[in-house]
């Protein structure tokens, strides 16, 4: 399993994509998540923190754009936080989608915490950046790259609210290139939270207060090219804005 983080990681770091790990190792769900731990226990040791969950996978476009039916999470490190510009050059070859986003005011160890622990919902946005060629993996594979995580940024923090049905649009360079309803995040993103619940019970992992989660893209991802400037906006939410 290390050596197959190492490849991640070194991938990653060399902007390189490289084959699929399934194309020489044969990984189940379990194995494949242990990798994704320890690409993030490398991050770790270079001096990372974790502060949050992105959910994967919880969208019919996402599902049907990538070939997969099962919702995945990858874990977010503070290096991953996107201020307000982003070199595409450290990366592969970067799609942006808009998200919903909670901010955790106390911790989830399992489902039942769900309803007391929201303190804040966002628009957002995710930077993915596959470490293999052309995006072409298969759930094992994706899940053991930290469910293609690169970065993410942030709207303005509100209180927790009803996000069932918010509109989203993603513009680039002032054009309209994805649209959607955050209703397409599992019928209801706080559905998505439940989902981290049940994955962070499962993994004996605490998502602890402080911590954002990502409840997945409401559309298809779509590329992000140098030279851009990025606006996602959520219907009474506001927006976020990145440059590249
Ligand atoms: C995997 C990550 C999927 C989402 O929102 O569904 C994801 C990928 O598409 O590369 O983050």
């Amino acid at each position: 399993m290390n050596r197959l983080a190492q490849r991640l990681d070194e991938a990653a770091l060399s902007r390189t994509a490289i084959a699929k790990l399934t194309e020489e190792t044969a990984l189940d769900v379990p194995a494949a998540y242990q990798v994704q731990r320890e690409v993030i226990a490398r991050r770790e040791a270079r001096g990372e923190k974790l502060i949050g969950v992105k959910m994967g996978f919880t969208s019919r476009a996402k599902m049907i754009q990538m070939g997969v039916d099962d919702v995945i999470w990858g874990l977010l490190t503070d290096a991953m936080l996107i201020e307000s510009h982003l070199d595409t050059g450290t990366l592969i070859h970067p799609r942006v989608e808009p998200e919903i986003a909670f901010l955790l005011e106390r911790p989830v160890r399992s489902p039942a915490d769900v309803g007391a622990a929201v303190g804040g919902v966002a628009v957002g946005y995710e930077v993915l950046d596959s470490r293999f060629a052309d995006f072409s993996f298969t759930l094992e594979d994706v899940i053991a790259d930290n469910a293609s995580a690169s970065g993410f940024g942030l709207g303005p923090w509100h209180p927790p609210r009803a996000v069932a049905n918010v509109g989203l649009t993603l513009e680039i360079d002032g054009r309209t290139v994805a649209s959607g309803s955050s209703a397409a995040i599992l019928g209801d993103p706080m559905r998505s939270l439940h989902a981290a619940a049940r994955l962070a019970h499962a993994a004996g992992i605490e998502l602890e207060a402080g911590w954002i989660v990502l409840a997945g893209a409401a559309t298809a991802a779509v590329p992000l090219p140098p030279g851009a400037h990025v606006r996602v906006s959520g219907q009474g939410l506001g927006h976020a804005e990145v440059t590249t």
